[in-house]
């Protein structure tokens, strides 16, 4: 690397942008054939087009709902509407994309043509807190296509141990994008002025312990008693509560700051939240598991749009919770 200006002049002149980052990853694959890498790059078009019209949302009357709900029954607000379709429109065009699973949608998606991979996103997590300007994004999951699979649900009713790659891009006052392909966590930073996503988190490792859990204590009457319990000795224990309701901040926070996520009931989605943000936990060194205690990337879906409860963050703090499972 030539340094003489950054030195100089306290410039980064080597940036390395997430095209850079992934092309250098596939050369690090000798069996590589690029495939993903077309595909990571589609997704990456779609982060930055749904950071772009969330950036305006408010300028252009993309705020509130758009008056229709989606397959599981939640109101839609415009920008869900439109992210799906962003997303929907990415992943047919790259050509990589055989199947595909979006919140927003009932059905599986199946796309005419090729591709060899299956995509399980929620566009917009989180949208309910848009008008309020909370931090939203886009969750999502790829799986390989079993050998000589033409496209079916069977491509994504799989264990999400079996993920190739998942992250979340967050949009807030810039756009977050939290990435693993299987080999560690790096996080990018869009530079809305380059149009470029630049590597700003090298190969993340969440803290195996921190004082901070999160969940909506409202619902506290409804947790099972061991779960109360925990909650209850973790006050005695002084951690600091924070929670701001839209699971990508949430766990965005967890992945720098450590700690622990809990939504002990029912209603996140195992295929397009549950899964890729306990994949990605993993391989920053956490942990990810049900109120029951059990692995969630070990989960075997039964549906697309499936619900699991969820414990997630760092290993020091899902393996106290886990002494509370085990109590029980
Ligand atoms: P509650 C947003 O609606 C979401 O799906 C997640 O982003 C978030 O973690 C959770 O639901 C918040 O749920 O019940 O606390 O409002």
């Amino acid at each position: 690397m030539t340094d003489t200006a950054s030195k100089q002049f306290d410039i980064d002149t080597d940036i390395i942008t997430l095209t850079r980052f992934i092309l250098q990853e596939q050369q690090n694959v000798k069996s590589a054939t690029g495939e993903l890498t077309i595909l990571l790059n589609a997704l990456q078009f779609a982060f930055k087009f749904i950071a772009h019209n969330i950036r305006r949302a408010e300028l252009v009357n993309l705020i509130g709902i758009s008056g229709t709900a989606n397959s599981t029954g939640d109101v839609q607000k415009k920008l869900d509407v439109i992210g799906d379709e962003i997303f929907i429109n990415a992943m047919r065009s790259s050509n990589r994309v055989k199947v595909l699973v979006s919140e927003e949608q009932e059905d599986l998606i199946v796309f005419p043509g090729g591709g060899t991979y299956a995509v399980c996103t929620d566009p917009i997590d989180g949208s309910s807190n848009i008008d309020a300007g909370v931090s939203v994004g886009t969750i999502f999951g790829v799986y390989k296509l079993q050998e000589g699979s033409t496209g079916a649900i069977s491509d994504v009713l799989k264990p999400g141990r079996e993920l190739v790659a998942a992250g979340y891009c967050m949009y807030g006052a810039s756009a977050h994008l939290a990435l693993t392909t299987g080999n560690g966590v790096n996080i990018f930073t869009l530079d809305v002025q380059i149009g470029e996503f630049i590597l700003t988190h090298k190969d993340v490792k969440i803290p195996q312990t921190n004082k901070i859990y999160s969940l909506n204590e409202g619902y506290f009457l409804k947790f099972p008693g061991y779960v109360q319990e925990y909650l209850t000795d973790l006050k005695k224990d002084n951690y600091s509560l924070r929670y701001i309701g839209s699971m990508v901040a949430d766990m965005h926070r967890t992945l720098l700051y450590g700690g622990i996520f809990l939504y002990p009931t029912l209603k996140l989605r195992l295929l397009y939240e549950s899964n890729p943000m306990s994949f990605l936990m993993e391989q920053a060194g956490g942990l990810g598991v049900t109120v029951d205690g059990d692995r969630i990337l070990d989960i075997i879906p039964k549906s697309i749009h499936e619900k699991s409860s969820i414990a997630v963050g760092s290993k020091g703090e899902v393996e106290r919770f886990l002494k509370y499972v085990n109590k029980k």
